[in-house]
């Protein structure tokens, strides 16, 4: 059965498709799927503007500086305007935005209105990254991700040997996490330092259904032994709490489900990454070590459900953290690269058994070849 089911991201259009016959390795499998109608788009209250799909799992571009953020946040219809963001930020995981005149307060608020208004928990603010310098014109609240080392380069004076090292998720070692994200570059090379973003909902539907079960039972445990080292090293004194009464103390460790749902899109995704996952509680060591080493490759290798995005000056990204993982491309020597980041606080990560994946819910069939 024919079962081209992209086009249901994009227009909408119900889906019939019920039974898919799976085919090779899962030949004698058969998986049915009560298709729903897709939204017809993510966009709301945003399709004023002019906007595309960066890539067919992950990212959407609104490539014409006409849509100012600043603005989105005085409009008459400004709840309206931004809890649409924060939907289309968790459907499509980073949104991009051309040309950005937004200020940093500005930025500030609108990193606290975009989980505000899509239902975090009231103790929920900005977080305080345990490493960031307290600058009186930025506020602990704000990252300078820079170049020069910190917050984003902890690890500047070791060698990494591969790119792919950089994978992560933002501030999984606290025990509320972030849900939004926001970058604003303001200084770049002249060619480089490119950002790379995955989708989690992706990663989750690509693994085998068996492989998804074993993984629902699993929870992990996320440190920031890097952050601890930095301060050592270079004796800064955390910040304590961190944008929500249970991020607090030194120990920067948390345990989280190995699958999670995001509460905005009630889809599960993938929540371990390579720089702050340690350890599977339930399994030995070894078999922990592998695992995670499988889903680093999973997320690293799979360049189908990744978008690399390509700076111009002032662009801003927003990303969910409950469903992607971003790493920056080291490849500019020493020129100067620079920007501001707002890390929102959300929700305790949770599991909810009832959750759908995002293939399940916008009926969108698991690379069928039709006919086999
Ligand atoms: O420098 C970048 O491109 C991304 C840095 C980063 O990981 C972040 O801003 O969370
Ligand atoms: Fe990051």
């Amino acid at each position: 059965m024919a079962c081209n089911g992209d086009k249901s991201l994009r227009d909408g259009v119900q889906r019939t498709c019920r039974i898919v016959t799976v085919p090779t390795d899962r030949q004698s499998l058969q998986y049915s799927h009560t298709m729903v109608a897709a939204p017809k788009s993510f966009l709301g209250s945003l399709s004023a503007f002019e906007s595309y799909d960066t890539t067919v799992h992950i990212g959407t571009t609104f490539p014409n500086k006409s849509l100012q953020l600043s603005k989105l946040l005085t409009a008459p219809n400004s709840d309206e305007l931004i809890k649409d963001l924060a939907t289309l930020v968790s459907h499509r995981g980073v949104v991009f935005l051309t040309d950005q005149d937004i200020a940093i307060e500005q930025q500030k608020e609108l990193g606290t209105r975009l989980g505000e208004l899509s239902g975090k928990p009231a103790t929920s603010k900005l977080h305080k990254h345990p490493i960031s310098e307290d600058t009186p014109e930025l506020g602990a609240d704000v990252s300078v991700i820079t170049s020069t080392g910190g917050i984003s380069r902890p690890e500047a004076h070791m060698t990494s040997v591969r790119a792919s090292k950089g994978w992560h998720t933002d501030i999984t070692f606290e025990p509320v996490p972030s849900d939004y994200a926001i970058l604003k570059m303001h200084t770049l090379p002249s060619v480089g330092g490119d950002t790379l973003w995955a989708s989690g909902y992706e990663a989750y539907d690509r693994l085998s259904p068996v492989y998804q079960k074993f993984l629902e039972g699993l929870t992990a445990v996320h440190h920031a032994d890097s952050f601890i080292d930095y301060a050592k090293r270079f004796n800064v004194k955390m910040q304590d709490p961190r944008g929500s009464p249970e991020n607090t103390g030194t120990h920067l460790t948390a345990i989280h489900p190995v699958i999670r749902t995001n509460p905005v899109t009630g889809f599960k995704s993938l929540f371990v990454n390579q720089e702050f996952t340690k350890r599977i509680v339930e399994l030995s060591p070894d078999e922990s070590r592998d695992v995670l080493n499988f889903l680093s490759q999973h997320i690293s290798e799979n360049h189908d459900f990744q978008v690399r995005y390509r700076w111009k000056t002032n662009d801003i990204a927003i990303w969910d953290n409950r469903a992607t993982f971003h790493t920056a491309t080291n490849d500019y020597g020493e020129e100067l690269r620079q920007g501001n980041r707002v890390v929102s606080i959300g929700e305790k990560p949770f599991l909810d058994p009832l959750s759908k994946s995002r293939r399940e819910a916008l009926g969108i069939p698991f690379n069928v070849v039709p006919g086999l």
